[in-house]
């Protein structure tokens, strides 16, 4: 039997390869193409922006702008990216920010369309991800609303629904008041720290006819660039710290993906013979195979960085996500001096506690993490490398069970691509931070964000679409609870030709959830067994691969036995790389290993 029939059977209900690609929503070209209504310039206003794409769901309420995208401007810069769902628009959005470090735009349609989206929009705030999210409402002038419709669609204060956790919104009154505040929204979001923000265009105002042009602007001049440098006597100090400290230790967190700024934290860390230490939180911040780099990437507190942490003169967080709570994992503030550079603190507000708790800090720096690192090489100066110890190594899967864990997934999967550049745009819960190595600020993009479920597949399709001819293979591995809610993201990437591989590490179950019901049946000395209930997603199983299939996409699994995994992986990988989307289904045992263990009582995560 060849190993292509060793597959469970594969149908294709769609063949992609067969469509016309060139032909995905060009309209037909329009009369007229002067600005001639107030949602033109607000198309125009995206365009001067340069923004690639604009991801959305329809509706009436902006059907004006839809119009202007469409006719006005030919569905280019932006293009649109139909999503079948507002979350999944947002959560695309959010990828695509990952990876470029760039707001492009979604669109969503008043206040329903808006409610879909928050989680996504929560999930790119605590991310500190640029999204420029466009709504609109029902005119705004009451005697201009349709019956009913329009009634229930208005809002007197629609920016209040996500307020709370976006950097900034909007509701201008004219198309030059729009057209201000589309160049405002795309300087501040993209402005560090950067974040979602918001402008609600009143559906009177898009479709109202204009009186008279608007003078041409230039976009350019209205975003000067924001640099946030490090005060030099507060380099000077950190740099006299780090120089005669015995024993720093650096918390890479929230930094960006540049190759210099990487390289830059390296030269630190080998400077100063600076242990380092990375999080899943966030994307790759430093090669989890240098020998300074400490433990594996973890979400929580670890054995191996404690003691450092307390042996510690000098601890550096670069920006790292909640230094507070990982302090605390040594019972009380550190002996060592704390520097902290960060400007997370300009969007820290009264509802949203995503700001963590408040660490001890006896030097901060009011800066961008990238900008800092680059100065405190500097200052240092020329010196030897004191990086110590053999690189590290991954974990290897134990082996001698006849079923398949997370970590038989990884090691096939890290067989299959074998030395291809991969960027792994999400991971599972499941995951362990000695799965998989990162060499490169590309190789991995982070979590979520706000631990909000549902947002891997949206994402990952965001990132692929910023990896797209990029030559890196784009695998996001999501749990099937994550990968369920959220699953017609994928319809997106088949529609517009957007290669990607998703990996479902499916146990069947919302299993962290499992892992908090036993902990409480534990503590109150209640049946284990019954852990099971309200959890399972069993009695019917779910064809992932079906639910990828009916879309277009490529569907591989349930895969079972070890002896079939590396041959999905091959022939999903190989589709992916004939442009395709991919799913393999890997059904594998429930367990968070090492994350299984511990404080019967902790809440560790969701
Ligand atoms: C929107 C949302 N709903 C519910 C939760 C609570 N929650 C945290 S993890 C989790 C389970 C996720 O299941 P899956 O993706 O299959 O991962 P597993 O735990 O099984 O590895 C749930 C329900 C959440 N964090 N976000
Ligand atoms: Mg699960």
């Amino acid at each position: 039997m060849s190993t292509r029939e060793a597959l469970p059977p594969e149908t294709r209900l769609v063949d992609v390869s067969k469509l016309d690609t060139a032909a995905i929503e060009r309209p037909i070209p329009s009369g007229t193409n002067a600005a001639g209504f107030g949602s033109d310039v607000v198309a125009e206003a995206l365009r001067d922006l340069d923004i690639p794409y604009i991801a959305l769901n329809p509706g009436a309420s902006y059907r004006g702008l839809h119009d202007s995208l469409v006719n006005h401007i030919g569905n280019a810069s932006p293009q649109m990216l139909l999503c079948l769902h507002e979350e999944a628009a947002v959560a695309i959005a959010h990828g695509y920010a990952k990876v470029t470090g760039k707001a492009m735009a979604a669109a969503v349609h008043s206040n329903v369309g808006l409610f879909h989206a928050t989680m996504a929009i929560f999930n790119a705030w605590c991310d500190r991800m640029p999204v420029i999210i466009l709504g609109a409402t029902g005119p705004v002038d009451a005697a201009k609303r349709r019956p009913w419709i329009d009634w229930i669609h208005t809002a007197a204060d629609q920016g209040a629904i996500i307020r709370h956790y976006t950097k900034w919104d909007d509701q201008p009154a004219s198309p030059a008041a729009a057209r201000e505040s589309l160049l405002r929204a795309s300087w501040l979001a993209n402005a560090s720290p950067q974040g979602p923000v918001y402008v609600n265009l009143d559906a009177d105002m898009q479709e109202a006819v204009l009186d008279k042009p608007l003078p041409p602007i230039e976009a350019k001049r209205y975003m000067p660039p924001v640099v946030s440098a490090a005060p030099a006597d507060h380099i000077k100090q950190a740099a006299e710290w780090l120089k005669g400290a015995k024993h720093p230790v650096i918390l890479a967190g929230r930094v960006s993906r540049a190759v210099a700024a990487w390289k830059h934290r390296v030269a630190l860390a080998e400077a100063i013979g600076a242990y380092v230490c990375t999080t899943p939180k966030v994307g790759a911040a430093f090669p989890t195979d240098h020998p300074m780099h400490l433990d594996a990437p973890q979400p929580f507190t670890k054995d191996e960085l404690t003691p450092h942490l307390r042996e510690a003169d000098v601890i550096l967080s670069l920006d790292w996500v909640d230094l507070n709570g990982t302090l605390r994992s040594l019972g009380g503030p550190p002996v060592g001096k704390v520097i902290q550079v960060s400007l997370d603190h300009q969007l820290h507000n009264g509802w949203s506690m995503d700001y963590q708790g408040l660490p001890p800090v006896d030097l901060f720096i009011a800066a961008d993490p990238d900008v800092a690192t680059a100065a405190l090489v500097e200052a240092i100066g020329p010196v030897g490398s004191k990086a110590k110890g053999p690189p590290r190594t991954l974990h290897q899967p134990a082996g001698g069970k006849s079923t398949l864990g997370i970590e038989d997934l990884a090691h096939a999967l890290r067989g299959v691509v074998g030395g291809r550049d991969v960027t792994l745009t999400h991971l599972p819960l499941s995951w362990q931070g000695s799965f998989w190595h990162f060499r490169h600020p590309l190789d991995f993009l982070g979590s979520d964000g706000g631990g909000g479920v549902g947002g891997g597949p949206g994402i990952s399709v965001g990132a692929a679409l910023a990896l797209k001819g990029s030559g890196r293979l784009p695998i996001g591995i999501c749990g099937d609870g994550d990968f369920l809610m959220s699953v017609t993201s994928l319809w997106t990437a088949v529609h517009y030709r957007i290669p990607l591989l998703v990996v479902v590490a499916n146990n069947r179950s919302f299993y962290n959830d499992e892992v908090h019901q036993e902990r409480m049946a534990i503590l109150r000395n209640r049946p284990v067994d019954n852990k099971w209930i309200g959890q399972k997603m069993l009695d019917p199983e779910i064809d992932m691969a079906g639910l990828a299939r009916a879309q277009g996409a490529r569907g591989f699994g349930p895969i079972v036995r070890h002896e079939e995994l590396a041959t999905a992986l091959a022939h999903a990988v190989a589709a992916v790389e004939n442009g395709e989307v991919a799913v393999v289904d890997v059904r594998i045992e429930p367990g968070y290993g090492a994350r299984d263990s511990g404080a019967v009582s902790q809440r560790k995560s969701g």
